[in-house]
């Protein structure tokens, strides 16, 4: 099976995922083992490897380092294409529908055709909208775009179904790593009753509650990277 039919499937089901988001700039090769220990004995189905700012390389040996010590899926979420790297299983081939800044919408996509198209990876398009969360998030400043305001619900439910009816196969709310707000539960149901397509929801969401009102408000699929970096003790919350 595809990794975004294993998506869909789940979502078919009622089964929830979980992504722990790894950031090559800030995992040391050296607790990388340990790390992923604790993602192997979580309730994690899918780690997610990216950043807004890499270095060239890091990535690539960051997913080799992974792949020794779980059997879990491995999806690239660039933040650039020099994060592309064929050792992954499958990339979010993310676009920045919440913004109006060509490179981030289909400049950076074009790029990325050299680097995909002799690589074996799942590439599942996916719209990306940054929503507003209190602070200037590194999605904000690298893209150079505003984020979508919390209050423009409608806005934000006609960008996310724009996006499906483009063709885009997942739909991502960011609130932007280490977010101050989480995406609040009436915008991701507001988002979810419109949409047919599965729903990714992360940034900000620091705990199991936070998590599970993500996903009883109709996240398919939560990311959580900053919570970990921080406390790794969130895996004790999170045991199978
Ligand atoms: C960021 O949505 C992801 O792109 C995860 O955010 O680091 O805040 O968990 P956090």
């Amino acid at each position: 099976n595809s990794l975004y039919q294993n998506i869909k499937d789940s979502k078919a089901k009622g089964e929830k995922l979980l992504a722990v988001l790894i950031d090559p700039d800030k995992m040391k090769p050296q607790n990388v083992l340990s790390f992923i220990e604790k993602v192997n004995q979580s309730v994690a189905t899918h780690i997610f490897v990216g950043g807004s700012e890499v270095d060239e390389g890091l990535t690539e040996n960051l997913v080799i380092a992974i792949k020794k010590h779980t059997h879990l899926p491995i999806l690239l979420f660039p933040g650039d294409v020099i994060q592309i790297t064929d050792k992954a299983d499958g990339i979010l081939f993310l676009s920045l529908i919440s913004g109006r800044n060509p490179d981030y919408l289909i400049g950076k996509h074009v790029e990325a055709v050299s680097r995909l198209k002799n690589s074996n990876l799942e590439i599942i398009p996916t719209g990306y909208l940054l929503i507003e969360n209190g602070k200037q998030t590194s999605v904000e400043r690298v893209s150079k775009t505003q984020p979508l305001k919390r209050k423009s619900i409608e806005t934000i439910v006609d960008t996310s179904k724009a996006g499906e009816l483009l063709g885009m196969k997942l739909i991502y709310l960011e609130a932007g790593s280490g977010a101050t707000h989480a995406i609040e539960p009436n915008i991701i149901s507001e988002v979810k009753q419109q949409l047919n397509i599965p729903l990714i929801v992360g940034g900000g969401i620091r705990t199991k509650a936070e998590m599970d009102s993500a996903f009883k408000a109709g996240a398919d699929l939560v990311v959580i990277g900053t919570a970990f970096e921080d406390d790794e003790d969130l895996f004790n919350d999170l045991k199978k």
